[in-house]
């Protein structure tokens, strides 16, 4: 037997959890492989997961033209041959096919009786050509700088400065491979001791206390208010503050999610001023995680980036420090598996940038297909590029699908017996109380297990529905939830909802008091 025993490993490590691909994703997998083994062996014939948000694991078709670019990006020779007549029909007769499900009114252009795909296709050779451009010796196989190509951060800036209607600067971006590697570089800049603390929200996506964690940081707690639909109070902030204060915590930064994960609310407009008034009183670093941008569902709510709420309020880079994360793997385009993203870094002094760029150069460089993934996420086609038709129609049948889903869940969630779901106004996922009865938690106790996890094993044991337990993101005591994600797709819905539905009754038929 190797040496290496667990009490010699680094106890930083032993500590750190990560729910989502915890011990109830482990059973899924066991369970799947029953399946596949022995067909017939468990009252259902798939396994469902919806405890991550990874869109194209579970159909989710790619953007199109961002697909275009990338390939010809990677691989340039295709791009000289595409000046000859094959390739361009090769390409154009791939997209044509998929006219039906646009409509063709928007494909045929008709004064020429060429399909507007044709000239998307030349759209999505424009771009690779200006990408290419911007790549030192055209070369994707090679490093680049350590924030990531100085051309496609000059795109990502002008797509943040559309965006938001202030200046944004390209060397305040850093590329990364997702935004899960920003958070951790974020971290490992922040915390030098267990008394450096970091404010999160509880329920929170279980990357920050692994990451707080693994630095050996403190996780400061404030709790969203599920009866007010995860409302963030400003009240709740300072309480915990001066609690960790009086702990002898030094507070260096207040993370906040916006869309929520798991919670899937969108901040108002006036709740983010009291946020960026609060970190700017106080000092703290806000950690403005804004991965889910483009997935907002209702009317009545906006996404508005927190560096967008700061300028508007006079403030600058003074005034506040904030760091704005973004990923490739959320939105419409759900690219998770190119893991790139960035995080725009403003109001730090010099030599903190300095120091942010060593840490980022130690890494040498994020992956560049995910940095060209993120140029084009936040410089997608724009009204009046031959593209954009065809784009934009993808991008719309993905989040209304997106928000169909989230509907319907929400519905047959709150139809249930005991349990109480609030909207999803954004992001990916639908994060539902449970109100287990006394003989449920018993049994729990029993099964040496946590009510919750109880009910998501008895759950993934009758129907193969994985999601995943409240307690992976921390929640009021005494409290059970489970995170379940909107991303089966559509016409697997239904069956979620009756399979899910039979269940819950089964359950409380079982274990009512
Ligand atoms: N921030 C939030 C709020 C997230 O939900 C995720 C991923 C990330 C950052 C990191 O993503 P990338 O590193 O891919 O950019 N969400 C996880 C989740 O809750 N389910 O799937 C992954």
């Amino acid at each position: 037997m190797a040496s290496l025993t667990l009490d010699a490993i680094n106890t930083k490590v032993l500590k750190c959890e990560y729910a989502v691909r915890g011990e109830i994703v482990t059973l899924a997998q066991q369970l799947q492989q029953d399946l596949q083994a022995n067909p017939g062996s468990h009252p259902f014939d798939e396994i469902l997961y919806c405890n991550i948000g990874n869109p194209q694991s579970l159909g989710q078709q790619p953007i199109t033209f961002f697909r275009e670019v990338l390939a010809l990006c990677d691989h340039p020779s295709i791009l000289a041959r595409s000046e000859t007549e094959g390739l361009f029909s090769l390409n154009c007769a791939f997209s044509y096919e998929t006219k039906d499900e646009y409509g063709p009114a928007e494909f045929v252009f008709e004064s020429i009786g060429w399909s507007t795909s044709f000239s998307s296709c030349i759209d999505a050779i424009k771009r690779a050509q200006q990408i290419l451009d911007q790549i030192p010796g055209k070369a994707t196989g090679a490093y680049s700088h350590s924030q990531g190509i100085k051309g496609l951060r000059d795109t990502i800036a002008a797509g943040i400065e559309a965006r938001d209607k202030f200046p944004a600067d390209p060397n305040d971006i850093f590329l990364t491979d997702g935004a899960s590697p920003a958070v951790h570089m974020m971290m490992q800049l922040l915390i030098g001791s267990e008394k450096d603390g970091i404010m999160c929200p509880i329920p929170q996506y279980p990357l920050y206390s692994a990451s707080i964690a693994l630095h050996g940081g403190t996780l400061v707690p404030y709790y969203l208010d599920e009866a007010t639909g995860w409302g963030l109070e400003i009240s709740e902030l300072r309480k915990q503050l001066q609690a960790a204060k009086s702990w002898g915590i030094n507070v260096r930064a207040l993370v906040v999610i916006n869309p929520g994960n798991p919670t899937g609310q969108v901040l108002a407009e006036g709740n983010q001023r009291e946020i960026v008034d609060f970190c700017k009183e106080e000092g703290l670093v806000l950690l403005a995680d804004e991965v889910y941008q483009e997935n907002v569902y209702v009317a009545d709510k906006k996404f508005h980036s927190f560096k967008k709420i700061s300028r508007s309020m006079g403030y600058g880079e003074e005034d506040i420090s904030i760091v704005s994360f973004q990923s490739v793997s959320k939105g419409y385009h759900g690219e998770c598996g190119k893991r790139g993203g960035y995080m725009e870094v403003t109001g730090f002094r010099p030599e903190i940038r300095e120091q942010i760029y060593k840490v980022a150069s130690v890494n040498l460089c994020s992956n560049i297909s995910g940095q060209i993934l993120a140029s084009l996420v936040m410089c997608p086609p724009k009204v009046g590029d031959d593209s954009y038709g065809s784009y934009s129609a993808e991008k719309d049948a993905i989040l209304s699908s997106l928000a169909r889903r989230a509907k319907t869940l929400e519905d047959a969630l709150n139809s249930l017996e005991g349990v109480k779901c609030n909207k999803t106004e954004g992001a990916m996922y639908l994060f539902p109380r449970i109100h287990l009865p006394q003989k449920a938690i018993k049994a729990a106790e029993a099964a040496k297990t946590a009510p919750d996890a109880f009910y998501c094993r008895l759950l993934l044991n009758a129907t193969g529905i994985v999601v995943v337990p409240g307690s992976g993101f921390g929640q009021v005591t005494g409290t059970w939830h489970f995170r379940c994600t909107i991303l089966p797709q559509e016409e697997k819905i239904p069956a979620i909802v009756s399979r899910l539905t039979d269940f819950h009754k089964g359950f409380m038929d079982q274990y009512r008091d």
